[in-house]
């Protein structure tokens, strides 16, 4: 038995394997050992989903295992090309993954690698490795889901080869004589993902690819990694298709999660209230996790913190993210009243307060990270907590005393937030009293359904009076209300909560929800199930769908978190041929029309929803059996934050930049 054809032979090989007395690697980190049918059988189990994001993930795994072999100090520069066919290229110039045979299984262990189930098992030499969560399950499970995957190793010079199918090796480790020349070190693992098991897509988004691995240039100092689209055009992400050439970015920051500071204050529309990163760093004392903090105050009204336990994003946060800003909040209360900054009969800062404009990058190592919650990215490790807090405690109070001229910059900022809040209290509590908030005072615009019932009610909340004149003229009365808004537009990116409450074009919306903003948002007592946004397809409608949806990004989070709000989809064109009409969402849509028409139509291209009649509005865009609409998704709350951000603000710069990059998206895409 050479190379493992079945589930009990890989079985055997695992517990042979596992046994193997001189090896390292010991039980507790080789928890499991199944065959590579299981994944195949169950690969959301391994991978979280077979969709996109399952998907990139693949991606992910191998790249983690250069990033490793770099973390160990014996590889500089990683690589990844997405070829023609959506087949991914990884490379690095490491040691080589070990071509040697291992007594037990009598199998080199780069075949090891790629057809042995071991998550937490030890392979890459880092010595923070992931363990439990849908992180780390490691190269095998990458080449089960894989329709074919080859890597190529060099090692004493010779290059060595092999190739897998579906999981199984189909050719020996094969010994191909000399490297090519300059081939002198490295790994190479090509693979093309199995489309019998991702059947949504097997189309990578460029743009994910580039924030995952910029992401990871910024938490692994000084390692350098480069992205490359080899692609056709017709291989790639639709959205993704402006331009025939090779796409290429190379990441390396030698600044690590500073330059991470640095890059995303560059992005928020806000100035930094001080000119350095605030930067400090701890291991624990039983030598078993690290911390490293990032920050800087900008004068945005947001706070960005952005939180990782081994590499991984933990976007709902835990015990490091806690643990900061307890301490923080702590340290500069304690600060304050030690500088007389807060007099005697003054109330702490709250920790809002504190977290005005900041913008933070933690980053921890744990050896043994327990990853919690549904989407296991929130950190449990309880450890980790007193770590950061006698980390941020201490260097924290020493950063402000040292630094007395930054202290003071931060220190205004706190106490501005601080009376802000206070004063938006106070108006919370006048808007309260005026009752503006009940929902028996619905907003005069508004034209309400007659059902009560939030399963199967919906807003369409309409840019212009035309437009809200056809919706409410094409609508079905019974469960669609329609509220056209009016007057000027508040940019929320500039506000604090006490703008907010009062603004004319705003309030209806938040009458007309019923939920209530902020700290006192409820979501049972929404009006609508859905909350859809209808707006044209130009500039200014892109410009009202931003600002609404930063609003409930803001304001009414668990609204987007829960699925609630929607993007109508009107059609940009109509196609009229004789006395037929047909309508077309997209360019392709409407050159596939022209197409089966052959010749003697007419084109109209919508300028507004304004050009609609009440009946064409009903049947393109509202009437359920036939619309389509895009469910609003926070599936990453920091792109999110960071689109945002970047389109609200004053700086006029990135914003261009960000415009410019997007241009060509017709669609808001959270
Ligand atoms: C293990 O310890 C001895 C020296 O080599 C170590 C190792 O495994 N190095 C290593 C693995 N370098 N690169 C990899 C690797 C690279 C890719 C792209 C994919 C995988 C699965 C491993």
């Amino acid at each position: 038995m050479k190379y493992p054809e079945n589930q009990e032979q890989l079985n055997d090989l695992g517990g042979a394997f596992e046994a193997a007395p001189d090896q390292e690697y010991d039980g507790d980190q080789i928890q499991v050992l199944e065959g590579l049918e299981a994944v195949r059988k169950r690969p959301g189990m391994y991978i979280g989903s077979t969709g996109p994001r399952g998907l990139h993930h693949l991606v992910y795994e191998i790249v983690d295992n250069a990033i490793d072999e770099a973390l160990a100090g014996a590889c500089d520069t990683i690589v990844v090309r997405i070829l023609p066919g959506n087949i991914i290229y990884v490379s690095d110039n490491g040691r080589g993954i070990p071509v040697g045979v291992q007594h037990k299984t009598g199998l080199p262990a780069v075949t090891v690698v790629f057809t042995i189930l071991h998550a937490g098992g030890k392979f890459g030499g880092g010595s923070y490795k992931v363990s439990g969560g849908l992180h780390g399950v490691g190269a095998s499970v990458v080449n089960a889901l894989s329709e074919w995957l080859e890597v190529e190793v060099v090692h004493e010079g010779q290059l060595y080869y092999q190739r897998f199918e579906r999981g199984h090796a189909v050719t020996e480790l094969e010994n191909r004589g000399p490297a090519p020349e300059g081939r002198t070190r490295g790994s190479v693992v090509v693979f093309k993902a199995d489309p019998e098991i991702f059947k949504e897509t097997t189309t990578y988004s460029y743009e994910t690819l580039q924030t995952r691995l910029r992401e990871q240039a910024f938490l692994n100092a000084g390692v350098n990694i480069q992205l490359i689209d080899e692609r056709p055009l017709k291989d790639r992400d639709p959205e993704e298709q402006d331009t025939e050439e090779t796409v290429s970015n190379t990441y390396c920051y030698a600044g690590g999660i500073s330059q991470f500071v640095e890059y995303l204050n560059e992005k928020k529309a806000a100035e930094t209230v001080h000119p350095e990163i605030i930067r400090f760093g701890a291991e624990a004392a039983d030598g078993n996790s690290t911390a490293e903090i990032a920050m800087q105050y900008t004068d945005s009204y947001n706070e960005l913190i952005l939180s990782f336990a081994n590499n991984i994003h933990t976007t709902d946060g835990g015990t490091h993210e806690d643990g900061f800003k307890r301490s923080l909040t702590r340290v500069m209360n304690d600060y304050a009243r030690k500088y007389n900054i807060l007099k005697e009969t003054d109330k702490n800062l709250s920790g809002e307060d504190v977290r005005e404009g900041l913008t933070c990058v933690i980053s921890v190592k744990v050896k043994e990270a327990q990853f919690e919650g549904q989407t296991k990215a929130k950190l449990g490790n309880t450890e980790i907590t007193s770590l950061v807090n006698s980390l941020v405690t201490e260097k924290m109070m020493t950063f402000l005393e040292e630094n007395p001229a930054t202290a003071r910059a931060i220190f205004d900022k706190a106490l501005t937030a601080s009376r802000a809040r206070e004063a938006a209290r106070k108006a919370r509590e006048l808007a309260r009293r005026k009752t503006a908030l009940e929902s028996n005072s619905l907003p005069g615009k508004l034209a309400d359904c007659q059902s009560r019932d939030p399963e199967e009610t919906e807003i369409y909340i309409v840019e212009g009076d035309s437009a809200g004149g056809s919706a409410k003229g094409g609508r079905d009365r019974k469960f669609q209300a329609i509220l056209p808004l009016w007057g000027k537009m508040l940019n929320v990116e500039k506000a604090r909560l006490d703008k907010v409450y009062g603004n004319e074009k705003l309030m209806p919306v938040v009458t007309a929800l019923g939920t209530g903003i902020g700290e006192d948002f409820d979501i049972a007592k929404l009006r609508y199930g859905k909350v859809i946004i209808m707006a044209d397809a130009d500039v200014d409608g892109s410009h009202i769908r931003t600002l609404l949806l930063t609003f409930f990004f803001r304001y009414m989070r668990p609204l987007v978190e829960q699925g609630h709000v929607y993007l109508a989809q009107p059609p940009l064109f109509r196609i009229t041929k004789g006395r037929r009409h047909y309508y077309a969402y997209s360019d392709p849509e409407r050159d596939r029309i022209m197409a089966e028409l052959g010749s003697g139509y007419d084109v109209q291209r919508y300028k507004g929803l304004g050009e609609m009649d009440s009946d064409q509005l009903w049947e393109t865009t509202m009437d359920p059996a036939v619309r389509t609409m895009r469910r609003v998704e926070v599936e990453d709350a920091v792109e999110a934050d960071k689109v945002f951000t970047v389109l609200m603000g004053d700086k006029v710069e990135p914003r261009r930049d960000f415009i410019v990059e997007n241009a060509q998206k017709a669609n808001w895409d959270v």
